[in-house]
Formats: structure tokens, sequence, C-alpha cells
């Protein structure tokens, strides 16, 4: 439903376009951004929603020549040129700059609304074949893994190529070194200390990569009768606990660069390095990443030598945080379960299980990048509530 408009004005000497609504409220929008949003076929590609206008061409100190309400439902303006256009009511409340409205405008684009969890996770759970063939259950699974980051699929089909078909559900998956999708069991010369049947201790995947995936599947196809379970911790809610117990050990662990290193051959042969701060933080100091890996981390450490123990004492604090009672999560994975998680937010670890001449167990993963998913989720979103 678009709100009408009952006046439009020009303001500060002609840098500002005052709307004012029916229902008394008002919007301020700044000429040059209007100028720049001109939605005409000159200015914009409507075939690619993508603005034509060359910023070469945009005056940055322009003013309008004269602005006028066309009806309750659009309005017009005439530049200084003589050039011309015309924006809807809808399209302006949208893009109103005002605090509440950008703070809607970000909760519908990015779901940035998160749900901690410690270990009375109530792990949510679906069906693989409702996500693969129900749209609402579809989008159900992509708003929950965004908003608690962990969600477990059930009813899988206990073989190899269950997460090919995940895969084209959301779009494509991500390739890296270890392939496009990679069988977690016991190798001979493991290449990667998860093809072990040893214990992993909370990691989040491929802190080495430069943009790590921010999402992970594992597939169970075979599961080992003793050991073998997995864990996961809600990282973003370990961050806010460890700011509050011991600042100085969060500042050392959002600040300071890690290296990480991965050399050997898979897909095909690699020799990757990156350095990583542990945590990743926004200009709010709001963790957005962790990147811990302890197999990976370089034994190559770029820091003052005086440096190293402080660093070395906060990684504990924060390793002793994520594994304690409160926060821990532990679950056992059976044939034809795939857990999807966060990885740029939820750690993950697995209990060590017997070794034998036999594969006891086998799990397949996958790897989705955050920019697909939630591709996916807002074309989902569209189709189930019938909206834009
Ligand atoms: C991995 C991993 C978990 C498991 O392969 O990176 O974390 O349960 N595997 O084997
Ligand atoms: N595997 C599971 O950071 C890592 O090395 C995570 C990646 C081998 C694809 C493990
Ligand atoms: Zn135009
Ligand atoms: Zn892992």
């Amino acid at each position: 439903m678009s709100p009408g408009i009952q006046k439009v004005e020009a303001l500060d000497a002609g840098h500002l376009v005052r709307v004012e609504w029916e229902d008394g409220s008002e919007s301020r929008y700044p000429c040059v951004w209007l100028r720049d949003n001109c939605q005409c076929p000159h200015c914009f590609l409507h075939s690619a929603r993508a603005r034509k206008l060359l910023f070469e061409d945009l005056d940055v100190n322009i003013v309008v020549k004269e602005v006028t309400l066309a009806d309750r439902k659009k309005i017009s303006i005439k530049w200084p040129d003589e050039h011309a256009s015309e924006y809807e009511a809808e399209w302006l409340k949208k893009r109103c700059f005002s605090e509440e409205a950008r703070a809607e405008m970000r909760k519908t684009l990015f779901l940035p609304e998160y749900q901690y969890w410690g270990s009375d996770l109530q792990l949510p759970k679906m069906t693989f074949e409702d996500i693969m063939y129900n749209d609402e259950s579809a989008y159900r699974w992509l708003c929950t893994l965004k908003k608690v980051g962990i969600v477990i699929l059930t009813g899988a089909a206990a073989r190899q190529g269950e997460l090919i078909k995940l895969g084209h559900r959301i779009g494509f998956l991500r390739l890296t070194f270890y392939g496009p999708t990679w069988q977690v069991q016991d190798k001979a010369d493991a290449n990667n200390v998860a093809y072990t049947t040893g214990k992993l201790c909370f990691h989040t995947d491929y802190p080495v990569l430069q943009h790590p995936p921010g999402v992970q599947f594992l597939h169970c196809i075979k599961q080992t009768a003793t050991g073998g379970e997995t864990e996961v911790v809600d990282g973003f809610h370990a961050c806010n606990k460890l700011k509050q117990q011991n600042p100085q050990a969060y500042q050392i662990l959002s600040s300071t660069a890690v290296d990480y290193t991965d050399v050997g051959r898979d897909y095909c042969d690699f020799a990757v390095q990156c350095k990583q701060r542990i945590i990743d933080v926004d200009s709010r100091g709001q963790a957005v990443r962790i990147n811990y890996n302890n197999a990976t981390r370089d034994t190559v450490f770029d820091i003052p030598a005086e440096k190293v123990r402080p660093f070395y004492a906060a990684l504990k604090e924060f390793n002793d945080l994520l594994n304690s009672a409160e926060l821990k999560f532990t679950h056992k994975l059976k044939p034809g379960d795939i857990l999807t998680f966060d990885n740029w937010r939820v750690l993950h670890g697995r209990q060590s299980y017997p070794s034998g001449s036999e594969v006891t167990r086998h799990l397949e993963g996958a790897y989705a990048d955050w920019d697909v998913v939630m591709s996916r989720l807002r074309l989902l979103r569209k189709r189930v509530l019938k909206t834009d």
C-alpha cells in the first residue's frame, strides 16, 4: 500500500526536497541523491535495474529548478539544465533517510537479527525433502540459518550427491581447493587434520582463505558406533561474553593479524597463505566473523615478540569460553542428517573416534557463500510472501 503525498517543497536553497505525507509525517531528500537516482530511461537501465548515469555527469552541487506534486502518488522535478525526473511516492517512502526508515530497510535487506544460544540450543530441524520441494520450508530454513546460525536437515539419502542437489536448490556451491564437495573420512597421508580420526577442537573452516566460506554443509553418510560426536558453539555469543569478561583479550583477538597456511594437493595443488584477525568486528565492535582454525594457524607469526604471550593468553581465554559447559552443544549426527550452519559465526568440532582398517565414519561436506544463500532467501521471500 503506497502512502500519498500531500505537499512537496524545495528547501535549503534548492539543495533539499521536503515531502509531506498524508499522515503528516515528512521525509527530506538531498537533491544530489535525487538527481543521481533519476529513473528516466536516459539515467537508468530498467532491464538491468542499474544506473546508466555516469558519475562524471553528476553535478554534486545541483539544486532543483522546480518541484511539483503531479498527483498524490508522484512528484516531478525540473533541473537547471531542463532535464526532468519523476519519483513515485512508494519508491520515495522506502528510501526515506530517517533513522527509523533506514533501520527498517536494513532489516528487510540483511536480516541482521541474531538469536544467541548456548548448551540449551533447541537444534532447529527440518526435513531435506521439505526444503528441497517446498518454497515456504526452504524460506524458513534459510531465515533460521541466518538468525540462529544452525539448522539440521534430516532424511537425506545416506550416499554422496545430496549436497550437490542442495547446491542447486540455493544456486551453486563454493568451489575450494578441497573440491566442489569433499569427503571427511580417515585417509592415509591426510592432507588435512579433518581427514583423520583425531579430535577437532572448535574451529571455523578455511580461515586461510581471504573470504572464508559463509555457510557449511556436513552430510552424514556413515557414523561410527563410538565417538565422532559433533560439537557446536555460538561464536558471536561467546564473543559478547569475552568482551564483558575480558575487554583486553577481546581487543587483542579483534586486532591481531594471525597468519594461516595451507599447503598441499587435493582438487589441485595449493599453497595458500592469509592473515586474519580471529575476531572480525564491525565499526561498533560487534563480531561479524570468526576466523579460527588451530590446525592451519601458521608457525610463522608476524607480530613483535613481546606481543606473543599476551596473544596466547587472550586466545586461551576465548578457547576456554567456547568449551564452557554453558555454551557448547553436542550432537551425534546420524546417516541422512545434513548439518547446515553459519561458518562465520558457529564454531564446530568433533570428538575423536577409533581408527581401523575399515572406514567407519564418512561425512560429505560442502560450502556456500552467504551472498548466494541470502540471494536465494530474498527470492524465496518474494515468492512466498508475494512482496517485492
Ligand atoms: C571438517 C570438520 C567435522 C566432523 O571436516 O572441517 O569439521 O565431524 N569435520 O568430522
Ligand atoms: N576441509 C574439511 O580450515 C580448514 O582446513 C577446514 C577443510 C578439509 C575441507 C577443513
Ligand atoms: Zn534522467
Ligand atoms: Zn570443520
